[in-house]
């Protein structure tokens, strides 16, 4: 099942919520630095040990002061023009971070608009990627719940109407 909320993600109480970090997992601005707040210091202290990630991967945390039990921090693409695999990659973001839930027994899951801010990913495609490839997943594992958590009135316009178009069964990218 595929939810549609606007607001902040670390109100989200279900089992995980996913950061749209940097390689580095130690934290940064925008949904990043949001995360981070309402987390308290444990989660840096956790992110530490981790030692980076690279951009399409994801990594798993506690949630420590969040609501969420945990937090999955997944790298998306700095946008360089699209022709530098940033569609891959930003499917691949979606698609690593469920299947490490699915591979804990998480069962609901929230996603920021990955890459849409500060790494420049233009949103409509960001979007049309992001609900392809959850639909994809969820072939599988009808059972998951996933919430798209849009914080600017932009996206949330966006997904508000792509959700609304069928999935094209044919189309697979
Ligand atoms: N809840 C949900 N979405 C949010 C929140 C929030 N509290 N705050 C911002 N957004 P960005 P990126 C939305 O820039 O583009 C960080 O510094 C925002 O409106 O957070 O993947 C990292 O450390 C936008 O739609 O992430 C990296 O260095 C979306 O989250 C870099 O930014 C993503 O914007 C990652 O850039």
């Amino acid at each position: 099942m595929i939810k549609l909320t606007q607001g902040n993600i670390v109100d989200f109480a279900g089992d995980a919520i996913v950061n749209a970090a940097n390689k580095s997992l130690l934290g940064g601005g925008g949904v990043d630095g949001a995360i981070h707040r309402a987390a308290g210091p444990e989660l840096l202290a956790e992110c530490r040990t981790l030692g980076g990630c690279p951009t399409g991967q994801a990594r798993l945390t506690r949630g420590y002061q969040l609501p969420a039990r945990y937090v999955i921090h997944t790298v998306g693409p700095v946008w360089k023009g699209g022709n530098h695999g940033e569609k891959e990659l930003l499917s691949s973001c979606y698609r690593e971070s469920l299947q490490l839930a699915d591979r804990q027994g998480l069962r609901s899951i929230a996603f920021p608009n990955i890459s849409t801010g500060v790494y420049g990913f233009p949103k409509e495609p960001a979007a049309r990627i992001a609900i392809q490839t959850v639909r994809e997943f969820l072939e599988a594992r009808p059972e998951m719940e996933v919430s798209f958590f849009c914080f600017d009135a932009e996206n949330y316009a966006i997904y508000q109407s792509l959700l609304k178009e069928q999935p094209d069964p044919a189309s697979k990218q």
